[in-house]
């Protein structure tokens, strides 16, 4: 035993009541290359309460301190101190019930205990180390933040079932663990056949259980930081776990005892305002990192749902190629300086509202107030303001400039110090917004953690750290949107409408301003973008350097006009983003003349080797029911019109091979398959329909649309209905130009038909 300081990135955290002590674990990655377990069992959990509440109200609580804090209403508090979560939850209830307001009652104490060590991701440890089996150990230290970042280890992992229905069905009969530069494959003797070379390593055995007891053995010694594969909790743990508890074997593969996959419920708010549950399995393994690939790839990428789905043969072909896409999505970098900047865990996803407590309480505590709970924030009346979208011109433009300003709701928080405290608090100097709300100059904590931030992302962006940029990013975001969320402690129908008005003010005011200094006009913009159109005689090459003094000068003339009005120190940055050689703004489908589609446009920017580069926005092909004729399609015909070809014999000839079944291979759909298939009753989708008529399930079909319906690749017999493909995939695309030149996909293909007569 020593005392000593380690310098370590959380892996797991976990908290329970343990009796009549509330207990916190947590697992860490130390720069020693020690794995580290912290166990803390003298942090009570607590809340506040106001100091007018009788004491004998506040009787079950272990401790009650008159502290020197207030309530964002000014009102003075007190804090209550509890053994247990359960004692603190109770009480927090009942005081509620009696109609005594509770302060942060709803602040998980886990998250509590890290904050206000201002601990994200990496902490200090300082204390009594001990030695624990393999494992080093720590009881009760001192923790704070600091800067460390691990290198942690990955282990993908993939399993293999018998089918339902035979004899062992639903059992494992092969296992893969794939690591970098390490991999092996389990089999169960005479189970499934093995398909493909050999591996590096295979592992025969005699029975499943002795697959699942030597593969458990082999995780726990690998002893990686990070499980991976695709559906890693909702399929490849909860089957291990099932199949032990059946075969009567303890599912053990974490750091120490007690790991778990269980499902949880959460509700989801669709689109159409009622609510669906969702069913999620979660898997809580004691000092690992569970990282599902599909959703880690979802978080980081944008991507959609069929990425991180494997489509391979045989569990170890998987498991290589999920370790493979977990590692080219660069899933732990990206998670690692997430989790250091948001303080959420490494496999969190989401969780604005818990980063902004996580980076607002602690310093609202020190400046001497406590927030509310959340769950006596009032839904607003009416949606709150977003962005300002303006009406789009449609048509063809040459040389169009693109403007976005950086950071835009971030820079409008420095600059006119919005902040929930200094909203509340009242007196001393203020600054007005455009808007009419007002804030404090003096006490004010959000714009300071912004400032933080963005010189943070500066550094990042210096160093070549695209991970924390990003990371930065996102969050810096995140913080307009959740205080305009009702499921954030700190909403008001007032703050939120003073970004976003601000926001819409700064964009007309710019748009303004360029119009009438360089007599260009704006043919769109949204939120913070802004489109002007330069006409045909722009000179070649002049574009780009008009584009860097615009920008110039729209800040240098924003920062004088908001010092001047609003006595407004300007963070605005108006950032040049592109030249587009030539452009195109959609007219709204069944609109009035003039009207164009909003967020939708394509531009093209010529290289040098005379290419074009097409970007696309609203139209994009990326979306999962658009075909592989779709997108080719698409691109080609843009690069005609940009080009000024004439474009109906190319759509006519692309109709009629069509028809002739030249492009076959490019007209499959993949969709991924998200419940069980006997989960959908009334109004089967098209992929559920091709799904079902499969001899195995899969979790991403491809199918043709038949003129018997919907019909999986590998079960083809119906002829293809090809006048589907016509009206869904070519007319959409091709449309959208066409109405625009006063003709449409029928006439194009019609008049041309003489051509194949
Ligand atoms: N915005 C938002 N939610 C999104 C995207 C944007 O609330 N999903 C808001 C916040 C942004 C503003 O719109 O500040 C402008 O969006 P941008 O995509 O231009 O993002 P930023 O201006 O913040 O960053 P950048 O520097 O990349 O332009
Ligand atoms: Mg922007
Ligand atoms: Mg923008």
């Amino acid at each position: 035993m020593s005392n000593s300081t380690l310098d370590c990135f959380l892996l797991t955290a976990h908290y329970r009541d343990a009796g009549a002590k509330f207990e916190i674990t947590l697992w860490g990655a130390a720069d020693s290359g020690e794995r580290v377990r912290v166990f803390v069992d003298d942090f009570r959990p607590m809340f506040f309460c106001l100091r007018s509440t009788p004491a004998n109200l506040t009787a079950p609580a272990a401790e009650r301190k008159a502290l020197n804090m207030r309530a964002l209403d000014m009102r003075d508090l007190d804090c209550l101190y509890f053994d247990t979560h359960a004692a603190m939850q109770h009480s927090a209830g009942s005081l509620r019930a009696a109609g005594y307001p509770v302060c942060e009652s709803d602040v998980n104490p886990m998250q509590r205990y890290l904050m206000e060590r201002m601990v994200s991701g990496s902490m200090r440890i300082s204390g009594t180390r001990e030695r624990t089996g393999r494992f080093t150990g720590f009881k009760n230290p001192r923790l704070r933040g600091c800067e460390f970042i691990p290198d942690l280890s990955v282990m993908s992992i993939c399993i293999n079932t018998a089918p339902d229905g035979g004899s062992g069905g639903g059992a494992i009969r092969e296992a893969a663990c794939v690591e970098d530069g390490r991999a092996c494959l389990f089999v169960v003797k005479n189970g499934l056949d093995f398909a493909g070379p050999p591996p590096a390593k295979i592992h025969y055995c005699d029975d499943e259980r002795r697959l699942l007891t030597d593969l458990m053995k082999y995780i726990t010694s690998g002893d990686p930081d990070v499980l991976t594969g695709a559906d890693i909790a909702d399929h490849t743990l909860r089957i291990l776990q099932e199949r032990c508890l059946k075969l009567g074997l303890r599912f053990d593969v974490g750091r120490e005892g007690g790991s778990r996959v269980f499902v949880s419920t959460r509700n989801a708010r669709r689109r159409d305002g009622h609510t669906s549950t969702k069913t999620v399995w979660n898997a809580r393994i004691p000092g690992r990192v569970v990282m599902d690939l599909a959703t880690m790839l979802r978080a980081y990428h944008r991507s959609n749902d069929d990425d991180g789905h494997i489509d391979a043969d045989g569990s170890l072909a998987a498991a290589t190629e999920a370790l493979n896409l977990f590692n080219e999505a660069e899933i732990l970098p990206n998670a690692i300086e997430r989790s250091r900047r948001s303080g959420q865990a490494l496999d969190s996803i989401g969780g604005s509202v818990a980063s902004f407590d996580h980076l607002y309480l602690p310093r609202l505590h020190r400046a001497g107030f406590a927030a509310g709970d959340t769950a006596d924030i009032r839904p607003p009346a009416k949606a709150l303001p977003g962005g300002y979208v303006l009406e789009p011109a449609p048509g063809l433009y040459k040389n169009v400039l693109v403007f976005d300003f950086k950071s835009l709701y971030p820079s409008i928080i420095m600059t006119f110090m919005i902040d929930p405290l200094g909203f509340r608090i009242a007196g001393g100097n203020r600054i007005a917004t455009p808007v009419g709300t007002t804030f404090s100059k003096d006490t004010s904590i959000m714009p300071e953690i912004i400032r933080e931030l963005m010189d943070a992302r500066a550094t990042a962006v210096k160093l070549r750290n695209p991970y924390l940029s990003q990371a930065i990013k996102l969050l810096m975001n995140s913080f307009a949107g959740v205080l305009g969320s009702t499921g954030c402690r700190f909403f008001s129908d007032e703050i939120s409408p003073s970004i976003t008005l601000t926001g819409q003010h700064i964009l007309k005011l710019s748009i303004e301003h360029i119009e009438k200094t360089y007599g260009k006009s704006i043919i769109y913009g949204d939120t913070d973008s802004i489109f002007v159109d330069l006409g045909a005689g722009c000179p070649e090459g002049q574009a780009a350097e008009l584009g860097v003094k615009i920008s110039r000068e729209t800040d240098a003339w924003l920062r004088e006009t908001l010092m001047e009005q609003y006595g407004a120190a300007s963070a605005l940055a108006l950032k040049y983003e592109e030249h587009y050689n030539r452009f195109f703004i959609p007219p709204l489908r069944g609109g009035d003349a003039g009207q164009g589609t909003k967020k939708h446009y394509c531009g093209a920017v010529v290289k040098a080797d005379g290419r074009m580069e097409l970007t696309f926005k609203g139209m994009e092909s990326a979306r999962s029911d658009w075909t592989d004729l779709a997108k080719e399609f698409q691109r080609d015909l843009f690069i005609m019109f940009f080009s000024e070809k004439q474009l109906e014999t190319y759509i006519a000839t692309t109709a009629e091979r069509l028809r002739r079944g030249e492009f076959d291979d490019k007209l499959v759909y993949r969709k991924h398959v998200r419940k069980e298939l006997d989960a959908y009753t009334s109004n089967i989708p098209p992929h559920v329909q091709a799904a079902k008529l499969l001899d195995t399930p899969v979790r991403t079909v491809r199918y043709y649309i038949t003129k018997n319906g919907p019909q999986p690749v590998e079960k083809l017999s119906a002829p293809i209905d090809y006048q589907h493909y016509m009206d869904s995939q070519l007319r959409p695309v091709a449309d959208s130009i066409l109405i625009w030149m006063g003709s449409d996909f029928d006439r194009a293909v019609s008049g041309q038909m003489e051509l194949f007569a």
